[in-house]
């Protein structure tokens, strides 16, 4: 299969995705958009497939909309691109039925912070930065920033990142909860690419679960939330992966879980 605006490699179970517009910091466009859901079609339809590890080319993780080309058309209403690229996309990241690894390589900028924060672990370079971008062009923070900020990291600091616009550092985003960890640049591909093999040799339903149980926690309070462990659970439970563990666990041996 091969692609435009991205690049689909595999190996040893992980998909690797890579943003492929290096000479504008891989800003989205609309093939871009098309690309990436043809790849997780890609991955969704083959069980051999147990992790997404998403990153950039070149010297930046992606600079958001293409303010230049066709990510911006300048004819049709903004929320018309939202509803039928951004929205869909951000949604298929946060319930993709396989852990999806980001690993920002550089500066992640409006729509592209927020569909690196999508994703389920977030490493980023040192060098990276987090710019909630769009209020430097007039616009707010789309593709579920509004949404995601301030349940990250509390409402006065998504508040400063969306209104002031400014690049956060990489360091700090993990500090204040934003990502998972910030790594040296030269050993972020290793680092993410070592957690998502990781996570390609693990209890792969438990983990689409665990994502489903985690996404209601927003919205519920705790008996509602504690009705959804009961049946998500319930549905590990009768998992071949949680057998295996438990039998691995008494046997004293690593487990073998084989995503079923
Ligand atoms: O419905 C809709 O479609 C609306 C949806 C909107 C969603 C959004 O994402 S809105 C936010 C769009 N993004 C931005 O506003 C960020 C624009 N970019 C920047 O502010 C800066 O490029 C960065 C702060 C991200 C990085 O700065 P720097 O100095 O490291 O790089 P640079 O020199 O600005 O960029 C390098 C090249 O990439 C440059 O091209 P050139 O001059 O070398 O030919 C630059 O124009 C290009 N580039 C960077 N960002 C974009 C871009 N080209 C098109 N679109 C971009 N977003």
């Amino acid at each position: 299969m091969s692609f435009q605006t991205i690049l689909f490699a595999c190996t040893d179970g992980v998909a690797t995705i890579t943003l492929n517009r290096p000479e504008r910091l891989n800003a989205l466009t609309n093939t871009m958009f098309r690309e990436l859901g043809k790849a997780l079609d890609r991955v969704a339809a083959d069980p051999g497939l147990r992790a997404v590890l998403l990153t950039g080319a070149g010297r930046g993780f992606c600079a958001g909309a293409d303010l230049a080309g066709d990510g911006i058309d300048a004819d049709a209403d903004l929320d018309d691109a939202l509803v039928t690229l951004y929205n869909p996309t951000v949604l298929r990241l946060q319930t993709f039925e396989r852990p999806i690894v980001c690993a920002v390589n550089g500066v992640a900028a409006g729509a592209g912070c927020n569909l690196a924060l999508a994703c389920d672990i977030v490493v980023a370079g040192r060098a990276a930065s987090f710019m909630q971008a769009f209020a430097r062009i007039g616009l707010i923070p789309d593709a579920g920033g509004t949404f995601l900020l301030p349940r990250l990291v509390g409402r006065a600091r998504a508040m400063g990142l969306a209104m002031l616009a400014e690049g956060l550092p990489a360091e700090t985003a993990a500090e204040w909860g934003l990502i998972w960890r910030c790594v040296e640049d030269d050993a972020l591909m290793a680092e993410a690419g070592a957690l998502a093999a990781k996570l390609a040799k693990g209890p792969t339903r438990a983990y689409a679960l665990i994502k489903q149980a985690m996404a209601a926690s927003l919205d519920n309070g705790l008996e509602e939330q504690l009705g959804v462990e009961a049946r998500l659970q319930g549905e590990a439970g009768r998992s071949a992966d949680y057998a295996e563990g438990v039998a691995a666990f008494l046997e004293k041996r690593p487990a073998r879980f084989q995503g079923r």
